[in-house]
């Protein structure tokens, strides 16, 4: 597990690195393959929110739910309280944490977002959970996601975010087995 989440805590850093200033620069490679394909993940931004990195693991046989990983930043406060999608009958925002030696999940109803610091949902740690999906999810499909923020004056935001199936290949290769993610 600490060499999942070093992995995945290097892959979030490569996809945040694309903002530099220095993204010109063709040579600017990382040590995986998959840091690569990340980087050709474009922000998507509403409402002074950014969501960047938007992922969904390939479903396998008659797997019917799969996780979707996103780092979300936002300019103001913000809580993230739901997310709903047309791709499976039930999404929810879960916590994965370590508990002993075991490790746990549960649904996160709201989860603070800080102003200006990024909240990662990744495989290890906070992820949305997508149940009962309507198809299979294969590599290369796009799932949309509709996230549900509240601000600190209590309104409400939807913001619509595209995840590509796949795109984090590299690290799902070493999560494999390991982590027994969902057994829903
Ligand atoms: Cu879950």
């Amino acid at each position: 597990m600490t060499q999942l989440a070093a992995l995945s805590a290097l892959v979030l850093l490569a996809s945040c690195s694309e903002h530099h200033e220095h993204g010109a620069d063709a040579e600017h490679t990382h040590d995986a393959p998959a840091v690569v394909e990340q980087a050709a993940a474009p922000s998507q931004v509403q409402d002074g929110i950014a969501v960047q990195n938007a992922w969904v693991r390939p479903t396998v046989g008659e797997q019917d739910a799969t996780g979707a990983y996103l780092n979300i930043t936002s300019q103001d406060d913000l809580t993230l309280v739901g997310v709903a999608t047309p791709a499976a009958e039930i999404a929810e925002v879960h916590e994965m944490k370590m508990d002993g030696d075991i490790m746990r999940m549960r649904m996160a109803e709201r989860i603070e977002i800080k102003a200006g610091e990024p909240l990662e949902l990744k495989p290890g740690g906070y992820h949305v959970m997508l149940m009962a999906l309507t198809a299979p999810v294969a590599a290369g499909d796009e799932i949309e996601l509709s996230l549900q923020f509240e601000k600190a004056d209590g309104s409400k935001i939807e913001m619509p975010v595209k995840a590509v199936a796949g795109q984090n290949a590299g690290g799902d290769h070493h999560s494999q087995g390991g982590s027994g993610d969902h057994k829903h």
